[in-house]
């Protein structure tokens, strides 16, 4: 990386490609791989910032986990052996570790942005958004959302910050944990639960007590293609204009797309492509330009490594415009 205009980073590495459940399970470890070898086919490898992921750190953890819970967690990563939740989510040796440093990845692209080194940044295993309080749900062991919401408000006093989700299953561990809290926006565009895990995420969710009517949940049929995405998806933007949130996180999940072999929606990867350069655009109208990229679901192999690589493209692309507008600036 020798262009100093470039300011994406990526999050990769072994410590989080490690993330993953063996036996023909659906997250395999291929998966970090699948993206990478995209990513490189397409030349984008060399146009970002890299970092590795630093582990979480048990306070970390413990602002959105119980304690008793990431000591079962600690304790089934010696064994391996047993499930984290009702059978979806497998133990398996090194888990915590695993699961930590993708909680610690989020947490190293959230803190690039933050200091400035990196204007956006993107980690393909994060977006971890079933994971509750006190257990694991669909694959996913440590909410690394959740935890990237928490640091954001005790490390930088941020307030209101977005959660926005275009992942084919509800993003339950993120609206459950925030949703008495009016200042976590939360966009979810997902198949309806009527149809597909984890079952919730009704349009009428809107939030509880003090934040009821703040949160946006709009569940698609089976089968919705990209025209149902952007009508949703313009709602969404309505949204965060109007919600001026000082930080956005984008839960990018790959399983939205035509092909998965899970779900049923069927948006082509431009979607998710059309998600990221908005969310950048809306962040640098708001002043701040703060983007972080968490891939998320997508269990057909072709279509994440698409879908992720069309993030980070739609990333760049966001930069070089930036760079464009700040060259003129200066003349
Ligand atoms: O459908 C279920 C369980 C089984 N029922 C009793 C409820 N679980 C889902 C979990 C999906 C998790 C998705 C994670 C993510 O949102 C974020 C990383 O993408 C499930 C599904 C499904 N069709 O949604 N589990 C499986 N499929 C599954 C398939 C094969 C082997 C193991 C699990
Ligand atoms: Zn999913």
């Amino acid at each position: 990386m020798n262009d100093p205009t470039c300011r994406v980073l990526l999050v990769s590495g072994d410590e989080i490609a490690r993330y993953g459940f063996g036996d023909g399970h659906p997250f395999g470890t291929d998966r970090h791989e699948a993206f990478m070898r995209e990513l490189h086919k397409r030349g984008m490898d060399g146009r970002v910032l890299r970092a590795s992921a630093r582990p979480a750190t048990r306070e970390e953890l413990e602002w959105f986990h119980l304690a008793a819970y990431v000591d079962l967690v600690r304790e089934r990563s010696v064994t391996g052996h047993g499930y984290l939740d009702a059978g979806d989510t497998p133990a398996f040796r090194g888990v915590y570790e695993a699961a930590s440093h993708v909680v610690g990845g989020t947490l190293t692209a959230v803190e690039a942005v933050m200091a400035g080194t990196a204007r956006r940044a993107f980690i393909p295993i994060g977006g971890l958004h079933h994971a509750a309080p006190e257990r694991a749900a669909g694959f996913c062991v440590f909410n690394d959302c959740g935890v990237a919401v928490h640091y954001l408000r005790r490390k930088h006093q941020l307030k209101r910050i977005a959660y926005v989700d275009i992942d084919a299953h509800h993003g339950d561990g993120v609206f459950y944990a925030f949703e008495d809290d009016p200042d976590l926006l939360f966009a979810d565009l997902h198949e309806d639960g009527r149809y597909l895990y984890p079952g919730t995420g009704r349009a009428e969710e809107t939030g509880a007590g003090p934040a009821r009517g703040t949160k946006l949940n709009i569940p698609l049929a089976p089968g919705a293609e990209d025209d149902e995405f952007h009508l949703a998806w313009a709602r969404v933007e309505e949204y965060l204009l109007a919600g001026k949130p000082e930080f956005i996180l984008l839960q990018c999940g790959a399983d939205s797309l035509a092909g998965d072999p899970i779900t049923h929606l069927r948006f082509t990867e431009a979607a998710h492509a059309h998600a990221a350069a908005r969310l950048c655009v809306i962040a640098d109208e708001l002043g701040h330009g703060r983007v972080v990229g968490m891939g998320g679901g997508g269990y057909n192999r072709q279509n994440l490594a698409r879908a992720w690589t069309g993030v980070v493209g739609a990333f760049l692309d966001s930069q070089a415009q930036q760079g464009s507008v700040g060259e003129i600036a200066a003349r």
